[in-house]
């Protein structure tokens, strides 16, 4: 089983490179941001109570996150492997990660990080925001509260995966299919086969 954490600042590209290795490789896309979005979508009890703290730009409670992505695990028994996009964002949800995978005998195999800088991120973010609804992108002072909140609580979350000799930069920056391409000879290493 391969499993992959996505990982970098809000806008490097996460999402997007998921949607590529979820075609080449058949792994199961977890993406915290798009699970909440549904809530909301939903106008569910969790999903209001999100909207409060994203809406602002901060991280959502850790205990909301963990308890949707363990649901989401146990729902799918079979997977050849996940990629978790945006989660974990804090190392208490990087311990609750570890912890639930362990319970399935498994680990983190791999944690790729997008790495873009500071003025690329908040262009990019205010771009998504002239056409995707997104109330968190929509605002200057919401996408730099976002990446405020990056460094101060999921900057760690490396440190965490690196004592395990676990985490690798990859630069974030180019076309979409270039950075895809840096991936892919990452993934290529690990996965072996393509699905
Ligand atoms: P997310 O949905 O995870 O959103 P994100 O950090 O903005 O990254 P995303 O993946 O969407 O953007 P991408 O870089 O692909 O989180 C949103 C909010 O949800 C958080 O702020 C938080 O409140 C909450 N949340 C989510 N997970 C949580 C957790 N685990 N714990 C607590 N709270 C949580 O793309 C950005 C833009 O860049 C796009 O327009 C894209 O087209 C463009 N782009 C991508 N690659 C590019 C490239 N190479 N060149 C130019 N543009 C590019």
């Amino acid at each position: 089983m391969v499993n992959l954490i996505l990982f970098g600042p809000p806008g490097s590209g996460k999402g997007t490179q998921s949607a590529n290795i979820i075609d080449k490789y058949g792994l199961i896309h977890l993406s915290t941001g798009d699970l909440l979005r549904s809530e909301i979508g939903n106008k569910t009890p969790l999903g209001m109570e999100a909207q409060k703290f994203m809406d602002q730009g901060l991280l959502v409670p850790d205990e909301v996150v963990i308890g949707m992505i363990s649901s989401k695990l146990d729902s799918n028994p079979d997977a050849r492997g996940f990629i978790f996009d945006g989660f974990p964002r804090t190392t208490a949800q990087a311990e609750a990660l570890d912890k639930l995978l362990a319970l399935k005998k498994t680990a983190i195999s791999v944690v790729l990080s997008l790495e873009v800088p500071e003025e690329e991120l908040v262009k990019r973010l205010l771009n998504r925001g002239l056409t995707s609804n997104r109330s968190d992108d929509a605002n200057e002072d919401v996408v730099r509260a976002r990446i405020v909140e990056y460094h101060n609580k999921t900057a760690p979350v490396a440190d965490h995966y690196a004592k395990f000799g676990k985490f690798k930069k990859v630069k974030g920056e180019g076309t979409v299919e270039e950075i895809f391409g840096l991936l892919s000879n990452e993934l290529d290493t690990l996965v072996g086969q393509p699905a």
